[in-house]
């Protein structure tokens, strides 16, 4: 009986190196995690604009999930992600105040979000240097944006 014993702590040593192996597989894609403040002074007298908060401004290159909120108690907020253009200044729709989303590569957004609500966006960042704003009519130009670094 001691062989069907050994061939089975064979299987389980098995069991537990695909485990490892799984377990390391899992961190290398793991999703790094940056949260999005997007509010003006509805939501707290304190904040004296337009305003897109994030908390990481460096992320290593990979999934990135944007968590996003609107803290507005008024106003509809949003976010979009682009390649940061530099001193380029963006194509901008002055009649409608606003970036002229069809002549800019947007990589992805949480698009019009109510007072109060919440949205995410999942991105495989590659490195390099983004920029996140908010399209709203006017809020880009008053500043509603921020930028974010990916590094290697
Ligand atoms: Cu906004």
């Amino acid at each position: 009986m001691s062989r069907p014993y050994r061939s089975a702590r064979t299987a389980a040593s098995a069991a537990t190196l695909t485990l490892l192996i799984a377990a390391s597989a899992h961190a290398a894609v793991r999703t790094q995690v940056i949260g999005v403040k997007l509010q003006d002074p509805s939501a707290d007298p304190s904040v004296k604009g337009m305003e897109i908060v994030i908390d990481h401004h460096t992320v290593k290159a990979g999934r990135v999930e944007l968590k996003a909120v609107n803290l507005s108690k008024s106003l509809v907020h949003e976010v979009l992600v682009l390649h940061d253009p530099g001193k380029k200044p963006l194509p901008y729709d002055t009649a409608n105040a606003e970036v002229n989303e069809n002549h800019v590569h947007s990589l992805g957004e949480v698009g019009d979000l109510p007072p109060g609500h919440s949205g995410t966006l999942t991105l495989n960042l590659k490195p390099g240097k983004y920029l996140l704003f908010c399209n709203e009519p006017g809020h880009y130009a008053d500043g509603m944006k921020t930028e974010l670094t990916v590094t290697r």
